[in-house]
């Protein structure tokens, strides 16, 4: 049998030409055994399918491609590359932005921090230590700080300073403890949720701190409308999700189940 890759990064992608073969060949260059890759396009018109496509022969066997047929949002792109992480055996599934807001440079520090005996960890703006960019206005900065670091965390109670982030490591036995058929949100909700949802059930999350780019090429996909939408949602999360406990992780041997719903 072929050695089973060891860690799965999972790249979305809309419409990412200019950013993808930069960030598969920075990813490809880090000091990591086993690294994978795997691309979940939503069909962009600007053709980061067809490209994902060129760049997994040119890279076979370590460069994969989910194509989906639309765009659907950032957490259905997830569950879907997450459950294709867990059937091609990953033991390490990593969930990062295409966009070089997420710095693989990181990852190696990532990695090692997980090491030490965490089911999660997440790479955080506003632990101490990290940073935004600096053409940040004051008031996106306040907005940002504040959802993050204190309104999530007041609600839910999330042991992490950055509940909106999406830059993170994920055991393998996490993700399918936590059920990703639990999880029903999308955009920076989706963060929250599965952040929610790992605590509740009690595996142990953590983070550490990074400088957080904005992107140089491309254009962002997310507007205020979703950012409003997630101070709201944080609420139902509670009601949704408040009663789980560690009892309630879905068990290991069902590892397949992941698959067929
Ligand atoms: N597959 C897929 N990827 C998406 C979708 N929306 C955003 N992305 C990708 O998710 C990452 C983060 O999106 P971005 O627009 O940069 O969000 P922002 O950093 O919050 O502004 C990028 O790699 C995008 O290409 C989507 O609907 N489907
Ligand atoms: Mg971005």
């Amino acid at each position: 049998m072929p050695r089973m890759p060891d860690l799965m990064v999972v790249l979305p992608t809309y419409n990412e030409t200019e950013n993808l073969p930069l960030i598969t060949e920075a990813l490809f260059a880090l000091p990591v055994n086993d690294l994978n890759i795997l691309v979940v396009d939503d069909n962009s018109p600007d053709g980061t399918g067809q490209l994902a496509d060129e760049l997994a022969q040119q890279h076979a066997g370590r460069l994969h491609v989910l194509h989906r047929t639309e765009k659907s949002g950032l957490g259905p792109a997830y569950i879907a590359g997450f459950r294709q992480a867990i059937a091609m055996d990953a033991g390490l599934i990593l969930q990062m932005d295409a966009d070089f807001s997420h710095q693989p440079k990181y990852i190696p520090d990532m990695i090692a921090r997980m090491n030490e005996g965490y089911d999660m960890v997440c790479g955080s703006r506003y632990a101490k230590g990290g940073s935004v960019d600096e053409s940040w206005s004051f008031y996106r900065k306040l907005l940002s700080t504040f959802a993050n670091r204190w309104y999530v965390r007041a609600i839910l109670n999330i042991p992490i300073t950055d509940a909106t982030a999406g830059f993170r490591l994920w055991r393998r036995e996490t993700l399918i403890g936590v059920d990703l058929s639990r999880v029903e949100s999308n955009g920076y909700v989706f963060q929250v949720e599965m952040a929610y949802i790992a605590h509740k059930l009690g595996y142990k999350l953590t983070e550490i701190p990074i400088y957080f780019p904005d992107r140089k090429r491309g254009q962002s996909k997310m507007d205020i409308r979703i950012q409003r939408e997630a101070a709201v949602e944080t609420w139902r999360l509670r009601s949704r999700h408040g009663y789980l406990t560690p009892q309630m992780r879905k068990s290991l041997t069902s590892d397949n189940d992941e698959l067929s719903d």
